[in-house]
């Protein structure tokens, strides 16, 4: 179960997570997919819905508390995580952005008790890869490099194949290109995480 302010990132690493198209999506409400809880910012930012966010942590078996990599200041208190009996781990979201400063909010995270701090773009994919591989399960695991070894082969198997016609290069590299997107995409999708982050919180 994702939790963080208002715009900390968590609806667009949820989407890159599940293997999505990266759009914008206000979040309305709490949203349950197969392996990830995201949740509105104003959960997390008002005092009235927070504690809220206490209970819908009992669904998950992960919380992560996102925190932008730019962000002034941090809303997580210290030692935060001592009140939830689900484990909490870090997430330092936007690293690409030209202000990050990723130090300073594992610094933070670290502070509020976070033990495994991830940071990550969610635009470019940077850092998911680590993410996903400590969420997801030995099951999880084994089905992924399961259909990452069979992408390979196939993708292998499609260049070692001789051109029966010369010419068009230019075609062929095009179909390379798309048929190695779609790998990508495609390995994405069959590759969700199970164990989901879940939160807790509430400071009152
Ligand atoms: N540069 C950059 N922008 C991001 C990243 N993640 C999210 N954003 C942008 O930050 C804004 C808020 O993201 P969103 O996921 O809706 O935040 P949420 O309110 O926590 O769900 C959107 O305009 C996203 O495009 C990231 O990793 N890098
Ligand atoms: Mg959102």
């Amino acid at each position: 179960m994702l939790i963080g302010r208002v715009a900390a990132g968590k609806t667009t690493l949820t989407q890159a997570l599940r293997g999505e198209e990266i759009k914008y999506y206000k979040t309305q409400y709490v949203y349950y997919h197969d392996t990830v809880i995201d949740t509105p910012g104003e959960y997390t930012e008002r005092r009235e819905t927070s504690g809220a966010l206490a209970l819908y942590a009992y669904e998950a078996d992960v919380v992560g508390l996102v925190l932008s990599a730019n962000e002034p200041y941090s809303i997580f208190s210290p030692c935060l995580t001592s009140m939830v009996n689900r484990e909490v781990i870090g997430i330092v979201s936007g690293i690409d952005k030209p202000d990050a400063n990723v130090e300073r909010v594992t610094r933070w995270l670290k502070l509020a008790g976070c033990k495994k701090i991830f940071p990550v773009c969610a635009i470019t994919g940077q850092g998911l890869r680590e993410l996903i591989e400590y969420l997801e399960t030995d099951e999880e695991r084994a089905r992924r490099l399961q259909i990452e070894e069979e992408e390979r082969k196939k993708a292998e198997k499609k260049a070692s194949k001789p051109k029966t016609k010369a010419g068009s290069p230019a075609k062929s590299t095009a179909k390379k290109t798309a048929a190695t997107n779609k790998t990508a995409k495609s390995t994405a999708k069959k590759t969700p995480t199970k164990k989901t982050v879940k939160k807790e919180e509430n400071d009152e």
